[in-house]
């Protein structure tokens, strides 16, 4: 899954296809480097960003996704409102990439029940504004278990069905660095709750600490891509049914290097 970030506050790529002709472009190269999937977003969900209101949400996402679907692509829509996923899905998308996994929004349920798409439903605590002081768990592999749990009991007591659902455990949407690295660590522990996973490291702080001494800053975003492309091997072995990537050609490498080794077992 390629990442489209129609956002001008990203933490990751912010700003750099923000008009909707710019963020088609950088789609279709995704395409070309061989994502299957691409994920295009209007809500920057770094920790401590506001949100942009649903008429600006749709006016970042809509064109993108419509132009995007009819230039042939599979198209996810990165958003925790409703309507927008609505909108989207008129508009071409099949899958709804929602990091409040149904929590933002109560309507978001019926959207995803009433049209079939796949939903991956993210782990998530809270808004980006405060989602970092609810970062704590008595075993956060347990818990976070324990809560796409309780996420999938709730969206299938409102009609999706178990055959939409891809779960995801969040990488540091309320976690520290130490519980990203534990949730890693135990990916096999989310493949058991039975349902295709999606894994989204990519870029993220945790990574930005690696190989940098303690009080220097952390790396920037675009010098993560290989330690993203390491944590895509640790995906694909534990069998994640998706990584959710910025750059596309060192995690597809990645993935390939895994698919070579296991034919080679
Ligand atoms: N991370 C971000 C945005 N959307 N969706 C899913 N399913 N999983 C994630 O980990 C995830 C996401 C934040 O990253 P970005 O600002 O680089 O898009």
């Amino acid at each position: 899954m390629g990442v489209v970030n129609v956002t001008p506050d990203s933490f990751s790529d912010g700003g750099e296809w923000f008009e909707p002709a710019d963020a088609v472009a950088h789609g279709l190269r995704l395409l070309e480097q061989g994502a299957d999937l691409l994920d295009v977003g209007g809500e920057s969900t770094r920790p401590g960003a506001e949100r942009p209101t649903e008429q600006e949400e749709l006016r970042r996402v809509l064109p993108v996704v419509a132009e995007l679907s009819r230039l042939g692509a599979r198209v996810s829509v990165d958003t925790m409102r409703a309507e927008v996923a609505a909108q989207a899905l008129q508009a071409g998308a099949s899958v709804v990439n929602d990091v409040s996994g149904g929590l933002a929004d109560p309507g978001m349920a019926a959207v995803v029940a009433g049209s079939g798409a796949r939903y991956v439903a993210m782990h998530w605590r809270a808004h980006s504004t405060d989602m970092q002081s609810r970062a704590s768990y008595d075993d956060v592999v347990l818990d976070v278990c324990r809560e796409l749990t309780g996420r999938v009991e709730d969206l299938c007591a409102r009609g999706v069905r178990r055959e939409q659902i891809v779960l995801d455990p969040g990488f540091g949407f309320a976690k520290l660095a130490a519980h990203s690295w534990r949730l890693l660590a135990h990916l096999d522990r989310v493949q058991a709750l039975g349902f295709p996973v999606l894994v989204g490291t990519s870029r993220k702080s945790f990574l930005g600490r690696l190989g940098v001494p303690e009080g220097s800053p952390p790396r920037p975003a675009a010098e993560r891509d290989a330690a993203t492309a390491a944590t895509t091997v640790i995906a694909g072995l534990a069998g994640a049914w998706g990584v959710r990537v910025h750059h596309v050609p060192s995690s597809l490498d990645a993935l390939r290097v895994v698919a070579a080794m296991e034919a080679a077992r």
